[in-house]
This record gives structure tokens, C-alpha cells and sequence, in this order.
């Protein structure tokens, strides 16, 4: 059945370790995801929602100490300690495998192995990579088959290489304390045990597409990044590709499916989560969206502050963790409308409004064919990717960073985004609201030292003859009243239209220790109000918070040791000195 002999022999060794009682080698199939739902229905993994209304979508509960992304428990075991760094959980391969394989040994007796081909990228692009996941959850399956190209398609584009990622996952008994989740970069292997959820378990997204795929990008001259895609087009017919990051729940799939506020502009999605950038013939960085689906914050999602996610979720969705409403329609906080009077909460109990209990848990999700959505467009399946012209990194922060600024160069934007902070949120498990640093939006997915990964992008920036121009945003900032002072959501394309005004050398901005930042009237700020009182608050930058900021900066490139490259203490000293003068 397999005729890929490397995944042949794959296949009956992790057999002989796991002991399933039968093996499947999944299709991709309509007939094989039919089955895999009746199955899921019939054990109550899966419930079907309202057909009526959410025609061909299903609904999944999840362990309730099972609802987010470990970054405890996840590692990086290559030879060397110094390789994976100080910001990585490390352990050694050897104890890994130790440690991990009587956790594997017999886990799926009494279960179905699931071997999932699948594909991350366009079909016919060379920057897609083939991988492999075993596992023995038949939800894993179907998440994976929305999420990549999986199946047939895989197998073909594989042909007889033996270059695929590996990737082993177990539900195992789902205990916290038999969890583990660890990135063999050098053997380009994973092995995730103990979770169901999506980070953890739907092992092509960030176990593949960021851990595996940013050390094989760097060793291959490419990179892997936590980022958003997205082509704006002007009244005027002008497109920009721009590539933004943003840490986990702050903002990417958001921005990359907006409705613009202002007339005229319009927004296309290729990417809301992860991008694979290299640098074309032309000295621009291209990027493809390696995957084939969003997995959305479910809370927050309304028809005003994102209609194109609400579209994307009326058909062919799997909910996670949300809330049922007595119709059996799912619902989360930030939904349209009012809240229902009754629900049945995440976790099957039943809910009342006003009990002051959230109904869906914070980081509950939604699985979604990319094609669901709206704006996504055929550039997401062009296997050359699109040419990124402004690269955007962005955080969750009250305070310190104006909503936007433009870094001065290439090495700066680097700096800017090597020390980017931001307030940690429900998508990982742990205290929510705590700033932290987390570069490039890449804290919990750099499969390797981060001193080594800013390196790259120094070097990625030389090797690209015109590289993106690097801005940072933030549409988190709160006034005196602890209210955010941006409105968001579709009003983000002021400033979207203020960065392609830039690289066009159309707008004004002044210059700050950290940046450019815009003039107050080169941000179009037509119909929105807000003007006089909250605009200079938006975009101040004080020079105290940014001399703290400075020390913060210190303390965590220190860290790095002489694996941090000297340009990035010279561009330190650099914010130090314009600070200072
Ligand atoms: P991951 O899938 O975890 O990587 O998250 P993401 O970066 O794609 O974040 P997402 O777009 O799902 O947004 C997370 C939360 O932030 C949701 O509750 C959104 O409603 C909210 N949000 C997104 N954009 C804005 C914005 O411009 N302003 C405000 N105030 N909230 C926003
Ligand atoms: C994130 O946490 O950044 C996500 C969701 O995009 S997960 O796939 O769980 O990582
Ligand atoms: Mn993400």
C-alpha cells in the first residue's frame, strides 16, 4: 500500500513500537473524512452542530486541562545544548527518546494508526516540504486534512525521497504530566505525546512549519515565520504584499482577512499564520502560506470586527472548546448579537447569561478550509508565493510602543523585532497579560538558538538586494481609563495605507528615538473621530518608558552571550544614544 520504501519502514517500526491495533494510510478522500466523522460521532468526539444553519460542521470538547499550547512542556533536543539556546526547553536526543519511548511503547492498542501524508505549500512549489504525521486520533485527522494539502497529493509530490519530516503523535492518556512535545531538528523528526490540541498535535503547523522548518531554513538559506500574508490593494489599483507577526492571539488572522474602513481599499488573504520566505531572482523576499486552512481564535469573532472569519466558519467547520447554544449552534464571547440566555459551556456544563462565567473557553478555536474564506484568492496556491513588500512586527502592549513606526533600515527592523514585547495570552498555558519578550513573534517556535536565528535574518537581509522595508505596530494600546485607544480591526488599514504610502514615498513622518513615526496628518483618519485628544497618545514616545525599555533590551540580548550578533549591540547603543541626545 505504502510504496515509499523510507516511509514504509517508518511505518512498521513506530507499528512494532505503538501496537495499534490497525493501521490506516489516510487518502485525503471525501469518503475517508465521511468515515472519520461517523466514527468521531459514534465514540462522542465529535458532535454535529445545527445543519441547518452550519451545514457540515462538527464540534469537538476537549480535555479541560487540554486547551492550549505547553510551552513547558515542549522541547528542542538537538546535540548540543547551545544549539537550541536560552529561550528553548532543551534536552538531549538521547534522553529524549529514553524518556519518551515507554510513553509510546503500546499507546495505540486498542486504537487505529492514522498515517497522514501531507503537504505544506502550493502544489508544484519549490519551497514546499512534505511531512508525515502518525497518530492516533481520528480529530488530529480530520483538523490535518482542513489545515494541509494531506493525502494523494503528498504521497505524489514525496514520489521515492526520503526526505519527509516525521512526525509521531499520541494522545496517549492526555495527562499534563505525561506530556511532552519535542523537536529532533537535526533528524528533522517530532515525537508530541499527551495533547490533542492543535499546536501540540496538528504536528505540520508549528512543530513542522516553525521548529523544524526554521532550522532547516537556515542551514537551506530560507525562513521559516510566525506570519501573516495578506495583498492590499489602493482605490488607485497599487498592490502590496505585506507579511506581518504577531505573537499568538494578537491580531494576524484578524488582519489578514479585514474588511478595510476606508472606501476604495480592499484586502486579500494568503496566509494567516505562518509564511516561508526566500529571496527571488529579483532581490525581493517571496512568500508562500505553507498551510491549507486557519485554526481561528474563536472569541472576539463577530460580523463587526471580522465578517470574513464569520463567513468562513457557516460551512464544512470544526469548533473547538466553544459554547453550544440550545439550538446546538456554536457561540463564543464577542459573537454578534446578544449572548443567549442558556448555553452549555465548554466543558458541558450548563451556562446562564449574567452567571459571569465565560461560556467558551478563551483560546477555543475554529478549523477552516482556507478556500472558506471570503478574501483568500488564488495567490495562496502560486507556487512562486507573492513578493512581501513591508514586513510588519507587532505586540499586545498597554503601553511603551506608539501604534506605529517605520525602523530606519533593515539591521534596525531586525533590532525591532529581536526585541519586541509582548503581553502574553490564552494561547499558550499560563498567567495571561504578562509582557514578555517574544522576537519576531517567534519565542515559542524558533527550532533553534535565537542568537544563530537573528543572525540569519542579518544575512537574509544582505543576500536580498531589495528587501522589505520593517515597520512595528501596536493595536493594543490603552488610554488613562485602561480602554484601547485604536479602534482595530477594519481601521487598521489606515495603517496598512500609511506603510504602502511610505514605501511609495508619499507620507510624512517624523523622527523618534525608536523610529519614524507618522506625522498626525499623513494618517488618514477620515470619519473616525478620534482625532485631537487620543492621536498624540498613540503615537508618543516617551523617552523615560523607552529608557526603561533600553535596560529590558539589555537584560534579555545579554542572555545570548557572543551567539548574539554584534551588529544588534550596536543598534542598541545606537536607540541608547538617540535617546539620550
Ligand atoms: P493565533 O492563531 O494564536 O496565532 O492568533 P492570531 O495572531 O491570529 O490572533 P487573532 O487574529 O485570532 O486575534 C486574537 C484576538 O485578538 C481575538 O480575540 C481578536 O478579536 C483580537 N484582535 C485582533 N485584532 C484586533 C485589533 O485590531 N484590535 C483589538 N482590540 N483586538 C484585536
Ligand atoms: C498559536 O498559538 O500561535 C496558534 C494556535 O496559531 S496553535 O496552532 O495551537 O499554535
Ligand atoms: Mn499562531
Amino acid at each position: 500500500m505504502i510504496k515509499n520504501e523510507a516511509l514504509s519502514r517508518w511505518v512498521e517500526e513506530v507499528k512494532a513500537l505503538c501496537e495499534p491495533d490497525q493501521v490506516v494510510v489516510c487518502d485525503g478522500s471525501e469518503a475517508e473524512r465521511d468515515r472519520l466523522i461517523e466514527l468521531s460521532l459514534r465514540d462522542g468526539s465529535l458532535l454535529q452542530v445545527n445543519p441547518a444553519t452550519y451545514p457540515n460542521s462538527y464540534f469537538h470538547r476537549s480535555s479541560p486541562t487540554d486547551v492550549a499550547r505547553t510551552e513547558h512542556l515542549t522541547f528542542i533536543c538537538c546535540e548540543k545544548k547551545d544549539d537550541a539556546g536560552p529561550t528553548n526547553n532543551w534536552m538531549a536526543p538521547d534522553d529524549a527518546r529514553a524518556k519518551l519511548t515507554p510513553l509510546f511503547k503500546g499507546a495505540m492498542k486498542g486504537r487505529t494508526m492514522y498515517v497522514v501524508p501531507y503537504l505544506m505549500g502550493p502544489v508544484g512549489s519549490p519551497s514546499s516540504r512534505v511531512g508525515v504525521e502518525i497518530t492516533d486520533s481520528a480529530y488530529v485527522v480530520l483538523n490535518m486534512r482542513v489545515m494541509t494539502r494531506m493525502g494523494a497529493v503528498a504521497v505524489d509530490a514525496l514520489g521515492d525521497r526520503a526526505d519527509f519530516v516525521r512526525g509521531l503523535h499520541s494522545t496517549g492518556d492526555l495527562s499534563p504530566e505525561r506530556r511532552f512535545i519535542c523537536h529532533f531538528p537535526e533528524t528533522r523528526t517530532i515525537w508530541s505525546i499527551g495533547s490533542g490540541y492543535g499546536g501540540n498535535a496538528l504536528l505540520g503547523k508549528k512543530c513542522h512549519a516553525l521548529r523544524i522548518a526554521s532550522a532547516q531554513g537556515r542551514a537551506e538559506g530560507w525562513m521559516a515565520e510566525h506570519m501573516l500574508i495578506l495583498g492590499l490593494t489602493s482605490p488607485a489599483g497599487e498592490t502590496h504584499y505585506i507579511a506581518a507577526a504577531f505573537p499568538s492571539a494578537c491580531g494576524k488572522t484578524n488582519l489578514a482577512m479585514m474588511v478595510p474602513s476606508l472606501p476604495g481599499w480592499k484586502v486579500t488573504t494568503v496566509g494567516d499564520d505562518i509564511a516561508w520566505l526566500r529571496v527571488g531572482d529579483d532581490g525581493r523576499l517571496w512568500a508562500i502560506n505553507p498551510e491549507a486552512g486557519m485554526f481561528g481564535v474563536a472569541p472576539g469573532t463577530g460580523s463587526k470586527t471580522n465578517p470574513n472569519a464569520m463567513a468562513s466558519v457557516k460551512h464544512d467547520a470544526i469548533f473547538t472548546n466553544v459554547a453550544l447554544t440550545p439550538s446546538n449552534e456554536p457561540w463564543w464571547e464577542g459573537m454578534d448579537g446578544d449572548p443567549p440566555e442558556t448555553a452549555t459551556d465548554w466543558q458541558g456544563r450548563p451556562w446562564t447569561r449574567g452567571s459571569g462565567e465565560k461560556a467558551a473557553h478563551p483560546n477555543s478555536r475554529f478549523t477552516v478550509p482556507a478556500k472558506n474564506c471570503p478574501s483568500v484568492t488564488a495567490d495562496i496556491d502560486a507556487p512562486s508565493g507573492v513578493p512581501i513588500s513591508a514586513i510588519i512586527f507587532g505586540g499586545r502592549r498597554a503601553k511603551a510602543a506608539p501604534l506605529v513606526f517605520e525602523s530606519l533600515d533593515w539591521q534596525h527592523g531586525v533590532f525591532v523585532g529581536a526585541t519586541m514585547v509582548s503581553e502574553t495570552t490564552a494561547a499558550a498555558t499560563g498567567a495571561v497579560g504578562v509582557p514578555r519578550n517574544d522576537p519576531m513573534a517567534m519565542l515559542p517556535f524558533c527550532g533553534y538558538n535565537m542568537g544563530d536565528y537573528f543572525g540569519h535574518w542579518l544575512a537574509m537581509g544582505k543576500k536580498a538586494s531589495n528587501p522589505p522595508k520593517v515597520f512595528h505596530v501596536n493595536w493594543f494600546r490603552t488610554g488613562p481609563d485602561g480602554k484601547f485607544l485604536w479602534p482595530g480591526f477594519g481601521d487598521n488599514v489606515r495603517v496598512l495605507k500609511w506603510i504602502t504610502d511610505r514605501i511609495a514615498g508619499r507620507a510624512e513622518a517624523k523622527r523618534t528615538p525608536v523610529g519614524l513615526v507618522p506625522t498626525p496628518s499623513s494618517l488618514d483618519l477620515s470619519g473616525l473621530g478620534i482625532g485631537d485628544e487620543k492621536l498624540p497618545h498613540l503615537l508618543d514616545v516617551d523617552a523615560a518608558t523607552w529608557k526603561a525599555e533600553l535596560e529590558l533590551q539589555r537584560a534579555f540580548l545579554t542572555k545570548f552571550g557572543d551567539r548574539l550578533p554584534k551588529e544588534l549591540w550596536s543598534e542598541h547603543a545606537a536607540l541608547e544614544q538617540r535617546l539620550s541626545s
